[in-house]
């Protein structure tokens, strides 16, 4: 009886002796609105992390002699700076070991700075300003394109390839839409484009009628709109009521999501639209088309832009660690900079100010309701 109990007793201190030494969660954070009306973009990002967590952990790593099992730290900032920051600073304070995110450039620019100041690395694959890399902070990398590129490259293709010459400009003053409605406008009008009106409104609102009617007294071929779908969508069943269902329809990134269509309703201007992503189409990335296929098995209907390169932000970051044989992001952040990892998306390496090198763009239209991309 005495032998039974010193063997059980044994083998429990074993166990737990064992697993404690044996497996270390770490914790990767995610930040994104999951509530108000970007909600379904927050969603799509969320997905890319979870899906690529539950990859990670089915190749059972282990990283400075421990198994290493991740773990989501998951984060609604409803795009809103003020509370962007703070769950910044929650991140900061659960020693998270990286966060993926923000989604927004509202958002991720003032975040950047807690993150550094806690000496946590974060990566964005949706926040697009250039303003997020300029202080060159060693913990902020972005995997996708920036405005500069999208906003220059949709001006391009209106004035080149469209011919277009009186275009309108609307901005919902975020960062993300006033930074890439200005770059659109500077090449616009370096490309012979005139812009016949520039409006603004919020990424809160609903009812464009005023600023679409001031602008189609001035007979514009096309309308520019910096900002999200939400608003985008509601601009092009205006547009129809208003009869200018021939007027072109341009926007960066915010806008060329799958909830354009649902949200467009129908609209014939929506066929109008020509979008500008950072990346590759998913045709064309080097995992994309098999990604694609396995997200979409996980979650039905629910793809929207930028899951892939959450997913890839979520590898970028483990690799860093597993080259660093560290978790702990004070031994991991330099080998960030030293980035090479083949991803779903494309082959990711780091610019010394973040940026990814040689990022790539693609530009969409819909036709019979579906996204089709352009190049
Ligand atoms: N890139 C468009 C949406 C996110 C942002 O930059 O605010």
């Amino acid at each position: 009886m005495q032998m039974k109990l010193k063997l059980t007793v044994a083998a429990a201190i074993a166990v737990v002796g064992g697993m404690a030494l044996a497996q270390e969660v770490v914790k990767i954070g995610h930040v994104a609105p999951m509530s108000g009306n970007q909600a379904h973009y927050g969603k799509d990002n969320e997905n890319g992390v979870r899906m690529a967590i539950e990859d990670l952990n089915a190749q059972n790593l282990t990283i400075g002699g421990k198994k290493v099992k991740f773990e989501i730290a998951a984060e609604d900032d409803a795009a809103d700076p003020k509370q962007g920051t703070a769950v910044a600073q929650k991140l900061c304070d659960a020693k998270v070991s990286g966060v993926v995110g923000h989604l927004n450039s509202g958002t991720t620019i003032p975040a950047s700075k807690i993150y550094n100041d806690c000496g946590i690395p974060h990566i964005t694959g949706a926040a697009t300003n250039p303003n997020l890399t300029k202080p060159g902070y060693k913990t902020t990398y972005r995997i996708i394109a920036n405005d500069n590129s999208l906003g220059a490259g949709l001006a391009v293709y209106a004035a080149k390839t469209m011919k277009l010459k009186k275009i309108a400009v609307i901005d919902d003053r975020t960062a993300y839409g006033q930074g890439v409605a200005e770059v659109f406008k500077k090449t616009a009008l370096a490309d012979g484009i005139q812009i016949v009106d520039d409006q603004y409104t919020t990424d809160k609102a609903t009812d464009f009628m005023a600023i679409l009617t001031s602008i189609k007294s001035k007979n514009p071929d096309g309308v520019f709109y910096g900002g999200m779908d939400a608003q985008a969508g509601a601009m092009l069943r205006q547009m129809d009521q208003l009869g200018m269902s021939k007027v072109k329809f341009f926007g960066g990134d915010g806008i060329c999501t799958t909830e354009l269509i649902k949200i467009a309703s129908g609209a014939k201007t929506l066929d109008g639209v020509v979008c500008a992503e950072g990346g590759a189409s998913i045709a064309k990335m080097p995992g994309g088309t098999a990604w694609k296929a396995k997200y979409d098995a996980k979650y039905p209907g629910q793809f929207q832009i930028y899951s892939p390169f959450t997913y890839d932000a979520t590898f970028v970051l483990v690799d860093a660690m597993k080259r660093a044989n560290s978790t702990d992001p004070k031994v991991y952040i330099p080998k960030l900079a030293e980035t090479n990892f083949m991803g779903v998306t494309a082959n990711i390496a780091f610019e010394p100010n973040g940026e990814l090198k040689n990022p790539s763009m693609t530009l969409s239209t819909y036709k019979d309701g579906k996204k089709v991309s352009l190049n």
